[in-house]
């Protein structure tokens, strides 16, 4: 039976459009979900959008609609954005989905019918721009902690999940598991929130753009207490190939990752393992990654109005080419800078000059000496070997970083395997040989110019496509056409795999 892989993303706030810090996590959960694919893994890749709650209203109404047609349009250019860059999502979910509703409101009457849930009144310091509450300990200036604004003090009736009953537990989890990736930011999570933990108002009255509780229709449920169980009520969906109790039961081998930026964490590994452990699953796996900053190291983000549009970047520079820049650029985990310079370094001193060069010039020296045929390799030549042995310790240590979720270092290897191909040029000097000591590096060469390709495919599909085309293979990606030989191959025209950017002042915006 095949091995199965789930992976998620945050599902994003419809009340604009998506910037890059979005593609940034989407790209990484993508990149893992075609690896594992490419490892004959079944996978199944979520994503979505989160349309409930007070500021999706207030952006409808300043906009004269009513929500749903607002959130409609936008989620129409999230698709949209996910196609051009060739993101192979599985089920985009929306929170509006009457599946996820009647899934969510149940979910509530069972936790009601178990004692988890109870009805008080809430008082609290509340951030509308980032749907979350805080404690007075928390945000002691009366400003969110999180973004600087100005917090509401709100009092109402309100359901609450007994929360606080799980402190021990959630505490020796973080400490004793692997709930999160890096195990750095678990010190942070327990002193900032599990310490002061307190139950979790999950319900509003104050507004009605939500999912109605069945039992007390005046009550929608809180935003998070309604997001966070899309991981869950996806899977009840019909085109889902995976169902929820094959995911989320305790003796599931579904392996797991969701990730997540680094700001919500706190939900992502306080709040959500306490509700999976109420309905008795297993727990998350989830990566907290860095933020995207400016230049000048701010986090980019909507309300700062410093967002980059990932649509004029795609059109210029392609979507491969950001994709690796976020992949490689910024270290998973850490906070990383973007600009456009930095793209067009990593585009020209990489992809240009490493890579795509690499292939027009053996596509030339083969075209020029065997007529466009790949030559075969019959003899034993020490460089060679001496270049498939450092290929393949290079591509172990490939399979560990991906296995680790190591998004950066695996990156990392790729780029040395290409640097190796280039090494290997360089020493055999193939225009000063003929014959049979010729015939063996060039057909090395296309070999494993195809498994760089391959291994780079997840981020590079268009260069794995031009190959293919190249080489007059037309196969998926699979690591386990890994070595395979084209000997004998007729080449085809070579399509230039990236073109350098010249420094062209029209191109920039930000
Ligand atoms: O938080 N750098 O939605 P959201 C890196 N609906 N990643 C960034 C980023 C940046 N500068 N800015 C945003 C929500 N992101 C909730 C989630 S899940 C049950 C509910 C990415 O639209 C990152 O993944 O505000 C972050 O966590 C997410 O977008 C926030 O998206």
């Amino acid at each position: 039976m095949k091995k199965k892989f789930y992976v998620t993303t945050p599902i994003y706030y419809p009340n604009d459009k998506l910037h890059l810090g979005h593609v940034y996590t989407t790209t990484l959960a993508d990149y893992i979900s075609k690896y594992k694919k490419m490892q004959g893994y079944e996978t199944m890749f979520l994503t979505g959008s989160d349309e409930h709650g007070q500021k999706i209203l207030d952006r409808a109404l300043e906009s004269s609609m009513d929500p749903l047609s607002f959130v409609t349009n936008i989620i129409t250019e999230f698709k949209n954005l996910w196609n051009k860059l060739d993101i192979n999502y599985d089920i985009f979910i929306r929170t509006t989905d009457k599946l996820h509703k009647k899934y969510v409101a149940e979910s509530f009457t069972n936790l009601l019918n178990q004692g988890f849930i109870y009805k008080s009144i809430y008082t609290d310091l509340y951030c509308k721009s980032d749907e979350a509450y805080f404690t007075k300990t928390q945000a002691p200036t009366q400003l969110c902690p999180d973004c600087g604004k100005d917090l509401e003090i709100l009092s109402e009736e309100s359901y609450f999940l007994k929360i606080k009953n799980f402190k021990k537990w959630i505490k020796d989890k973080l400490e004793n598991s692997n709930i999160l990736i890096p195990k750095y930011r678990i010190k942070e999570l327990i002193n900032n929130f599990v310490n002061d933990l307190q139950d979790l108002s999950i319900s509003r009255v104050s507004f009605s753009w939500g999912i109605k509780i069945n039992e007390n229709k005046a009550h929608i449920i809180y935003v998070w207490m309604d997001a966070l169980q899309n991981y869950i009520s996806a899977l009840s969906y019909p085109e889902s190939k995976f169902t929820i109790d094959e995911v989320w039961n305790k003796n599931s081998d579904v392996e797991l990752l969701q990730l997540v930026g680094k700001e919500i964490t706190r939900f992502h590994c306080i709040y959500w393992p306490i509700i999976l452990k109420m309905k008795g699953y297993r727990e998350p796996r989830i990566l907290a990654h860095g933020w995207l900053v400016t230049d000048s190291g701010e986090k980019m983000s909507k309300s700062k109005k410093n967002v980059i549009d990932p649509i004029k970047l795609i059109d210029i520079y392609g979507a491969d080419a950001l994709k690796f820049y976020l992949t490689n650029n910024i270290v998973t985990g850490e906070d990383g800078k973007f600009s456009q310079d930095l793209l067009e370094e990593m585009i020209n001193g990489l992809l240009v000059n490493k890579y795509s060069n690499l292939v027009a010039r053996t596509d030339s020296m083969i075209k020029k000496s065997f007529n466009g045929i790949v030559p075969e390799n019959n003899i034993s030549n020490k460089n060679i070997i001496k270049l498939k042995n450092r290929l393949d310790e290079i591509k172990n240590s490939y399979f560990i970083d991906m296995d680790n979720f190591n998004f950066s270092n695996s990156t990392k290897k790729l780029i040395k395997y290409i640097e190796e191909i280039n090494g290997f040029i360089d020493i055999t000097e193939p225009w000063k040989e003929k014959g049979d000591n010729l015939s063996a590096i060039l057909n090395t060469i296309v070999n494993e110019i195809f498994n760089i390709t391959t291994m780079l495919s997840p981020l590079l599909l268009n260069s794995y496509k031009k190959i293919c085309f190249w080489l007059n293979y037309d196969e998926k990606p699979n690591f386990e056409n890994l070595g395979k030989d084209f000997k004998g191959v007729k080449l085809n025209k070579i399509d230039y795999l990236f073109s350098r950017i010249e420094k062209d002042k029209n191109n920039k915006f930000n």
